[in-house]
């Protein structure tokens, strides 16, 4: 009999061949321990709120109210909630066609991208218009639109950083198309190199692959580099010459441990390298409200900004949006007051500055506690986490574990991941999840556990890894070094 269509056997073989791994073998598994009882500490998605991370309030004010409209007629909500709130709250609202129950216009409501774009204007320093600004229920959605506006089939290539976050390879699988990929330098800090970029080019092109777009993630993924004005000025020459899109991925553009190189958007850095190359370069950044020290991961709030786009495609990515009807409507309003939170002078100001900078204070110190406590492990090294959510340290696994993965059927970093799972209940990702060099193996954690916790967990985390290492050094149990 001929199988049906959702039968596992004749399903679109796109949706069998993309993969995941934030959300893989070794997620499934840490589950199944959680159900068993067994504590777990989840670090690998870049989910704050999971993990304890609380809410700014001022934002979660606002949207209460909006969500429950009535408060605002009753006598007392003065008692509960401060005025600033309560203005911005009802300031939403007129945004709205019916309050957060009714859908919005497909690209998002007019006066929160209008608030977006003047976002974007006075961190560039340059106009931004909201007619070409989408919101989207996550980054991710946004993504999603513009590589399906990208990709026509196989023959049609995507450059992609590796190590990436896989939303960018599923969804290139997904459709259908093909991933180019280019290796950022582990040894350089996880720099971009644009030799390494025309080599993977050339060669894409020696197999017929057509490349159309390159793909930046600034602050990395799982990398944690942050992008120098130099490096974005090399990416956009080249993406310039080559007429590719920019795909700039900055959902982690508040995430910031370092001073040196603050973050700096690509839309600035392609406006202030002046014609052609800023009327010519196709541009898309993305940003979130999943991120930074919001980590409103579930209200599931993004934006896109298309960056000299033509007028007709901005209305065919319009006609694609309209196929969902709505991105969700309470995640606008959060978007809304990302990209303009209290000023000086608001009631609510010093709260909301003395949480975020509260929270951003103690991520920095919790990338540091990570970086320092992988190094100072045997046979792991780690660059600094500059910025974004994730620590991505080498695991230099010796010959004998290799074969001992074999032995087990695993990848070798899935078989060191599930032991560390087993011993410690913590919760990682390989490094393969993400595309690694051939023979080179890593892991990612996010830096989210609560800071009080992490002296435990990394002391927990050598123990595991000195002890593995040990057993796999040499058939005597002890180590060579
Ligand atoms: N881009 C990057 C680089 C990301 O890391 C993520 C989420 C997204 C886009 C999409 O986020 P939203 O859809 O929520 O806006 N990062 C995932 C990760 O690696 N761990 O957690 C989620």
């Amino acid at each position: 009999m001929a199988p049906k269509a959702l039968d596992y056997e004749s399903l679109n073989e796109n949706v069998k061949k993309c993969q995941y791994a934030v959300r893989g073998e070794l997620y499934l598994r840490a589950s199944e321990l959680q159900k068993e009882g067994k504590k777990i500490i989840f670090t690998n998605v870049g989910n704050p709120h999971a993990l304890g991370q609380k809410p700014l309030t001022f934002p979660r004010q606002v949207v209460a109210l909006c969500q429950a409209p009535f408060l605002l007629d009753d006598p007392n909500v003065g008692m509960l909630f401060p005025a600033d709130a309560i203005a911005r709250a009802k300031h939403y609202l007129s945004l709205t066609s019916g309050g957060l129950g009714a859908y919005s216009d497909s690209r998002g409501l007019p006066g929160v991208r209008k608030e977006v774009a003047e976002f974007i204007e006075r961190r560039d320093g340059y106009p931004s218009d909201p007619e070409l600004i989408f919101l989207t229920d996550g980054a991710s959605k946004g993504v999603m639109q513009i590589l399906n506006c990208i990709i026509r089939g196989q023959s049609d290539g995507v450059l992609v950083p590796v190590p990436q976050y896989p939303l960018y390879s599923a969804t290139i699988s997904l459709l259908g198309g093909s991933l180019v990929p280019y290796y950022l330098e582990e040894t350089e800090n996880w720099g971009l190199d644009v030799n390494n970029l025309r080599e993977s080019v050339a060669k894409a092109r020696s197999n017929g692959i057509t490349v159309r777009a390159m793909v930046i993630i600034n602050p990395g993924n799982p990398t944690g580099q942050c992008l120098s004005e130099a490096n974005l000025r090399e990416i956009l020459k080249f993406c310039y010459e080559e007429k590719l899109v920019l795909m700039g991925d900055e959902v982690y553009q508040q995430n910031i441990y370092q001073d040196e190189r603050p973050f700096i958007s690509s839309k600035k850095v392609l406006m202030d390298m002046g014609p052609p190359v800023s009327r010519e370069v196709q541009l898309i950044s993305f940003h979130t409200v999943s991120k930074g020290y919001w980590g409103e991961c579930g209200q599931r709030g993004g934006y896109f900004e298309m960056t000299n786009i033509p007028p007709r495609t901005v209305e065919e990515i319009y006609k694609v949006a309209s196929i969902a009807l709505s991105p969700n409507v309470p995640a606008q309003i959060f978007m809304g007051l990302m990209v303009s939170p209290p000023n000086p002078g608001d009631i609510s100001y010093e709260q909301f500055i003395r949480e975020s900078k509260g929270i951003l204070e103690s991520l920095r110190r919790r990338a540091r506690i990570m970086t320092d406590g992988f190094n100072s492990c045997k046979n792991v090294v780690c660059n600094f986490t500059e910025g974004a959510m994730y620590s991505f340290p080498q695991i230099k696994l010796p010959a004998r574990a290799i074969e001992a993965a074999r032995q087990a059927g695993k990848v070798p970093d899935v078989f060191y991941c599930l032991k560390l799972l087993e011993a410690t209940g913590i919760s990682t990702v390989p490094g393969s999840g993400f595309g690694q060099k051939e023979g080179v193996f890593h892991l990612r954690t996010t830096i989210l556990p609560a800071e009080e916790e992490m002296p435990e967990i990394m002391d927990s985390f050598k123990k595991f890894n000195d002890e593995f290492m040990s057993q796999y050094e040499d058939n005597f149990g002890y180590s060579r070094m």
